[in-house]
């Protein structure tokens, strides 16, 4: 009996930070055996940060790390197309099955977004369509929100505004600095996140 191979699905991540978003993917690709079980590889890793402290934590599970800095390029045009450069880099310049925004801090123009058309996925720390862009935690707050929570999303041009794919939701408690808060909703995003994409995977092989 022949057991054909699995086509792959090589998956690219961006971050700006920490990484833990990235960390959770990582760990469960391994956990879950999605090589075996959906073709899925990790292309590798892009910040547009040289300081992430993912990048060291990537490096040290053998994973591919590139740096493109923003600071480099006197445009959002010309950064772009130069962090396309570094991820389609990480597949033998073809663009990877998935573009996973971990932490990634900085807007897409939609040249960008269009080549990784339908690919391209982030996880957005509110419970869309409330509260897209920056310092989500600290408006929750504001406005007396008695929920917040994380959205996984399909990034389109539009910030923060493409197909919903899964929430996560978590109570604001009283007097929640948005620290307290944004703790509390990251450790949803690392179940969020790979269960998600978990998702996208099954349904890819099965396409
Ligand atoms: N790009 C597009 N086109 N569409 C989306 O939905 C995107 C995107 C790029 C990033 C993540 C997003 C988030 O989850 C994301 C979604 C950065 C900013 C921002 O204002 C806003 C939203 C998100 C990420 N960035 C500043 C900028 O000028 C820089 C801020 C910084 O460097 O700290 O790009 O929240
Ligand atoms: C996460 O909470 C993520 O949702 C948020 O930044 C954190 C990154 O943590 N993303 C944004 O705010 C995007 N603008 P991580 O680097 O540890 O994954």
């Amino acid at each position: 009996m022949t057991v054909l191979p699995k086509p792959k699905q090589r998956i690219a991540i961006l971050i700006s930070g920490g990484g833990s978003n990235m960390r959770a993917i990582v760990e469960a690709l391994h956990r879950r055996r999605w090589n075996d079980r959906y073709g899925a590889v990790i292309a590798g890793v892009v910040s547009n940060q040289a300081s992430a402290a993912g990048l060291q934590w990537a490096e040290a599970q053998g994973i591919a790390t590139r740096v493109c800095s923003h600071r480099d390029y006197a445009s959002r045009e010309a950064f772009d197309e130069a962090l396309k450069q570094a991820v389609d880099g990480l597949t033998d310049q073809a663009p990877p099955d998935w573009v996973v925004l971990a932490g990634f801090m900085r807007i897409l123009t939609p040249a960008f977004v269009e080549h990784y058309d339908g690919r391209l996925l982030n996880i957005h720390p509110s419970l869309l369509p409330a509260f897209p862009g920056l310092h989500t935690h600290q408006r929750a707050i504001e406005m007396g929100c008695r929920f917040a929570g994380a959205t996984v999303h399909r990034v389109t041009a539009a910030l923060d505004h493409g197909e919903i794919l899964g929430q996560a939701v978590v109570p604001v408690l009283a007097d929640d600095t948005p620290d307290q808060l944004a703790a509390r909703v990251l450790t949803q995003e690392h179940r969020l996140y790979p269960d998600v994409l978990e998702q996208l995977l099954q349904a890819r092989l099965q396409a």
